[in-house]
């Protein structure tokens, strides 16, 4: 079975790959909208990451051969009030990278001892423009003072996680993905897909 994803970031893609292998054996394979790069990118005007999620979701299926999901997902840190949050990627800016992200927010973290944070994510799953079920994970880890590891993309080499000892950009793929929000949201997804899959 084909699963679609509209997704503008690589490192997204390739997690979501590497879940469908983990979580449904290859018997799901995630492929990405035909023609994404000509499509005007979906506005994301929610305030929180289910709102998201179900837009890009809804906009995306209704130029999908199938069924489609689409997520959303960031970083949420505690002594900032839960930001960047919804504004994760353009936390520096519309077109910000990973670099410019990483660096304002360690800017806005100086000096501050609370460093605790948490990732989410949610994964909206529909088809032809309605929506079918929403699935969520979360991780709590805590910002470091600088970056560690060439892994992951995004925070992940300031988002140390205690229980590895690590960040997740100094772990593999597979060992973010078993513990990650995203891990969590797509796993639940996908195993609700076979389920599905395997009655029909
Ligand atoms: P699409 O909307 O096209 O899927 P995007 O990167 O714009 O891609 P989001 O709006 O959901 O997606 O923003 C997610 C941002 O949150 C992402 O760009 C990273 O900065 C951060 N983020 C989310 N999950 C992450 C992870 O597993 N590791 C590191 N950073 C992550």
């Amino acid at each position: 079975m084909i699963l679609y994803c509209a997704t503008t970031n690589a490192g997204k893609l390739r997690e979501f790959r590497l879940a469908a292998q983990s979580f449904a054996g290859g018997r799901i394979r995630v492929e990405q909208l035909p023609d994404l790069g000509r499509i005007p990118p979906c506005e994301e005007t929610g305030s929180t990451f289910e709102e998201n999620a179900i837009q890009k979701a809804l906009y995306y299926s209704r130029l999908a051969p199938g069924l489609l999901f689409a997520e959303d997902s960031g970083l949420e840190v505690n002594a900032l009030g839960g930001a960047p949050g919804v504004f994760s990627a353009r936390f520096a800016g519309p077109a910000a990278t990973d670099e410019a992200n990483n660096r304002l927010l360690l800017e806005k973290l100086r000096g501050i001892e609370d460093r605790s944070a948490r990732y989410v994510c949610v994964a909206a799953l529909a088809e032809g423009g309605r929506l079918i079920r929403t699935f969520s994970g979360a991780v709590a880890g805590r910002i470091l003072e600088s970056p560690r590891g060439s892994g992951g993309f995004g925070y992940d080499p300031l988002f140390y996680y205690e229980p590895f000892g690590a960040t997740f950009a100094e772990v593999s793929a597979e060992r973010k993905m078993a513990v990650s929000h995203r891990g969590q949201a797509l796993r639940q997804m996908f195993e609700w897909l076979a389920a599905g899959a395997q009655e029909g």
